[in-house]
């Protein structure tokens, strides 16, 4: 019970001297003691890092907690505008570092641990990343709270606690194995249950008409099967500003009613055990990517997203403005964000909720829905387009189903009115996709319900408005409308690469934390030889730094598994250390390529660029060699088998070419397993070189290509994304282009002809035979043949064959560049000087703009209880 309605009269007691608590580093240790001590009720002798982790968490959490407060009292009181960020992903990683880093906490919590002999590197690897979602969708959520917060702006996330995050990725004998990420297990200090907010979804049943008091026709959902719904809230803190806004996390558990029927029938483990299926919702992120997959349980998962987020807003609603149902001004106070089309279920649902249990009109709901909603789309892939069967959704959520043909009947009705006889069009357009089975396009809803449609990138918002989208574009054009994506530089630089940024400061002093552009201050001391120099030895530090963290993640992996998985593969026996063979260090370059594995995003072409490096080599072609770490890292959606395919090949090359002496301080090649953000934190610090070489025209912004270029890398790229920007911004000097263009790719595709792209081209044809003959499969016959077959298939989506002559050709250009240590030096700081437009600030400050329109808001408040 809230301590306020224990209190019966005015509080005697004079809370003035109730104090923040303190941050310097003597009130920050004799917390941490306390927690250990105390609230833990650990010892000296408890050797366990996990205990002085959560003191050290708690210690920090509170100091999270006054800020939090003081948010929460302004929201209230000034009853501001609000967006709410609906996403069913929210990958967040670590917690820790970035509080400590947000609130300024560092330098005293680092002397306070010294006390200790504790080292704070250590404490925060103890914590397990939130991967609570895939990959670019889900982080940008996250940098997104981020920057909502930093600008003060009055914005709430709302995802789902999945109990079980993004897989853990094991590479046994090449492949890619799958394990739980029960990430949970050991607790989470950063989230507080909120029991008291539970509310109600309701699934199966069906509809009847009634009549309401007033004697009208109206339409109700019985004899549902309901779960509840239980939210967690995180508190995400702005950079130095006092606000902390919350992220809020569902969780399902099971209602209190048992099947009455079995329960009286004697079957009382039945009856409970039904309960199970509630419980099960929020139990695990789906982990396909980039795929429809039409499973009941997601569909169950985004309904209980989109309906526990808005209930809980229109709760709020209600409880301010009295029950006299007054909703005039709700759109003027309440903006959804949907992140892409998985929570877009919420327009049906608050179409639901103002009529069902609001009674508004259809007429007056529909206005509050489309001046509310605002949609972003992430995908240039037609196959990714969300589409559900009438027939699952009409079972599952017959209501809403009702609701969505209404809502295409009346907007059918309105395309024909703007083009009469165009029933081409019509169907087109239509929410429900009529060939064979019926499915609602849920792209289409999500169009039709909002007041804004964006895409992530400039190149990705036009062709939407060319493409996919056309036909909706001509009808409303002013809908349409591009917000290029942004990462936060608190965690993607000054907590990845706190020496870079310890650097920058000196230099050009600390207004970039607040301002990104101001990085451009950094280019006119790339004539500055000391600087160059030191700026050098930060990045070899931090490629130092990645080496140890490939050593650790393979020692760990050799210890748990390292014995079966070797034992598995007479191949592999030799290896030692599961392969991990590498024979160049910290003066290579290291050309990485992290993200999801799929076959646009070409992880193949860069395959076949190190089978021409390896190939060159063993033909002594190494006059002037630049000596390279290539680095891949990535998961593969579990279904997805060319992905998994290519996980293998690029397994067995890395193999076989650090297992060959002729490679010896030339060439290694490493899979790091188990890519996440916090992998990511130490790879962006280290790269000198971006792999962004997605066909044209299908990535539509790419997210760990703004890291890398904060970050110093230089980026290997093709005209597709947000690359097309960081181009723009950095210029050609700086950039290693090539490829194929959006455009040209369309007007190849119909005669594509890669056989005689090969022939044609010498580097090439000895990269096929290599592969063909079985060079990196001589065990494992005809393993790679799906993968040759694609690179020859005039099918080809991704045209991997067309781009490669070119991508060859960049890579020397980049190679030779990286020979002249200081000119490439000078292109790394070019790169992080122009990196300004990608802060996620920027973004979001669009968002507010054009979309959202909110004030910020400075907290307010005081010490009382
Ligand atoms: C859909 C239905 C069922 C199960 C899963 C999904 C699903 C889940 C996640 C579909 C797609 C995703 C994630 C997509 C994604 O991450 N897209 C990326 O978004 C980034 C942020 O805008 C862009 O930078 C990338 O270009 C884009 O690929």
């Amino acid at each position: 019970m809230p301590i306020r309605t224990l209190i019966k009269s005015q509080p005697k007691a004079n809370f003035t001297d109730i104090r923040p608590l303190g941050k310097d580093a003597k009130n920050m240790a004799a917390d941490i003691h306390r927690y250990f001590n105390y609230t833990l009720g650990r010892d000296k002798y408890c050797k366990s890092a996990h205990y002085t982790y959560n003191a050290l968490a708690l210690a920090v959490r509170d100091r999270l907690m006054e800020g939090w407060k003081k948010t929460h009292y302004a929201y209230r009181g000034e009853s501001p505008r609000q967006t709410f960020y609906l996403s069913m992903e929210f990958l967040m990683g670590r917690t820790l570092g970035n509080a400590m880093l947000n609130l300024g906490l560092e330098e005293p919590i680092h002397k306070a641990l010294h006390k200790f002999g504790l080292d704070l590197e250590e404490l925060a690897e103890v914590e397990h990343d939130a991967g609570l979602g895939n990959g670019g969708l889900g982080r940008l959520a996250a940098c997104f709270i981020d920057s909502c917060a930093t600008l003060q702006l009055p914005v709430i996330g709302y995802g789902l606690r999945y109990e079980y995050g993004m897989f853990r990725q094991r590479i046994d004998n090449g492949y890619q194995a799958e394990e739980p990420d029960h990430w949970l297990r050991a607790g989470n200090v950063w989230e507080l249950e909120r029991p008291e907010l539970t509310v109600r979804v309701h699934f199966y049943g069906h509809t009847e008409t009634y009549a309401d008091h007033a004697h009208h026709r109206r339409l109700r959902w019985v004899e549902t099967q309901d779960v509840l719904v239980v939210p967690y809230d995180i508190p995400v803190p702005g950079y130095r500003n006092d606000t902390v806004n919350t992220l809020r996390l569902w969780k399902t558990v099971a209602t209190d009613e048992f099947d009455l029927n079995e329960f009286n029938a004697g079957d009382y483990a039945g009856s409970v055990a039904g309960k199970n299926s509630a419980e099960n919702i929020s139990m695990v992120l789906y982990p396909n990517d980039a795929s429809e997959c039409g499973k009941e349980l997601r569909l169950r998962q985004q309904y209980v997203l989109a309906s526990a987020s808005l209930q809980d807003v229109v709760r709020k609603w209600v409880i301010r403005h009295g029950h006299g149902e007054d909703f005039t001004h709700f759109a003027e106070q309440n903006c959804f964000q949907l992140n892409d089309t998985h929570p877009s279920i919420a327009v049906a649902e608050l179409m639901r909720i103002l009529m069902d249990e609001h009674l508004l009109s259809w007429d007056a709901a529909w206005k509050i829905t489309t001046s509310t909603m605002a949609y972003t789309n992430h995908t240039l892939l037609p196959e990714a387009l969300e589409k559900w069967s009438v027939g699952l959704m009409r079972y599952l959520l017959p209501r809403l189903m009702e609701i969505i043909f209404e809502i295409n009947a009346r907007f059918l009705a309105e395309v024909a009115q703007n083009w009469p006889g165009d029933s081409e069009r019509l169907a087109r357009m239509s929410l429900i996709e009529e060939d064979g089975d019926q499915k609602v396009r849920m792209a289409y809803l999500a169009i039709v319900g909002s007041y804004s449609v964006n895409g992530v990138a400039e190149l990705h918002s036009n062709l939407l408005k060319q493409g996919l989208f056309k036909d909706f574009y001509e009808l409303w054009p002013d809908k349409f409308n591009n917000k290029t994506n942004g990462i936060t530089p608190r965690r993607w630089l000054g907590g990845c690469n706190p020496k870079l940024a310890e650097l920058i400061t000196a230099n050009i002093g600390d207004g970039w934390t607040h301002d990104l552009t101001e990085l451009k201050k950094l280019a006119p001391l790339v004539d500055d030889a000391a600087f160059r120099e030191r700026w050098r030895t930060v990045k070899r530090v931090n490629k130092q730094r990645l080496l140890e963290t490939i050593h650790a993640s393979f020692e760990t992996v050799d210890a748990a598994s390292g014995a079966s998985a070797r034992s598995s593969s007479g191949e592999w026996e030799d290896s030692g250390s599961l392969g991990l063979h590498l024979t160049v260090g910290v003066d290579a370059m290291f050309d990485v390529q992290v993200k999801r594995i799929h076959e646009y995003k070409r992880q193949l072409l860069n395959v076949l660029h190190v089978i021409h490096l390896y190939d060159r080599i063993k033909h002594g072609e190494i006059a002037n060699w630049t000596p390279r770490l290539v680095l891949f890292g990535g998961k593969a959606a579990p279904g997805y088998a060319m992905a998994k395919k290519i996980i293998k090949l690029i397994n067995n090359v890395a193999h076989i070419v650090n297992h060959d002496p002729a490679t010896a301080g030339l060439l290694s090649v490493v899979f790091l397993p188990n890519y996440r953000v916090s992998a990511m934190e130490v790879i962006a610090a280290a790269a000198d070189l971006s792999e962004q070489i997605s066909t044209a025209g299908k990535e539509a912004s790419g997210t760990g290509n703004m890291k890398f270029m904060m970050n110093g890398a230089l980026t290997m790229g093709t005209l597709d994304g947000a690359n097309i920007e960081i181009l723009e911004e950095v210029g050609g000097d700086n950039f290693f282009l090539f490829g194929l263009t959006a455009q040209q790719v369309e007007k190849l595709r119909p005669h594509y002809d890669p056989r005689h792209i090969i022939a044609d081209d010498d580097d090439f044809s000895r990269v096929m035979h290599l592969l063909e003959s079985s060079y990196f499969n001589q065990f494992e016959p005809g393993i790679f043949d799906d993968i040759i077959n694609v690179i020859k298939s005039p099918k080809d989506p991704w045209m991997t064959a067309a781009d490669f002559p070119a991508y060859v050709q960049a890579q020397r250009h980049a190679a030779e560049a990286f020979l002249d240590v200081d000119r490439w030096t000078q292109m790394s700081i070019l790169n992080c000087a122009a990196s300004g437009k990608f802060s996620s600030d920027r973004t979001i400050a669009e968002y507010n703009r054009d979309i959202w329109k909110l004030t910020p808001v400075k907290p307010v408040g005081d010490q009382e209880i």
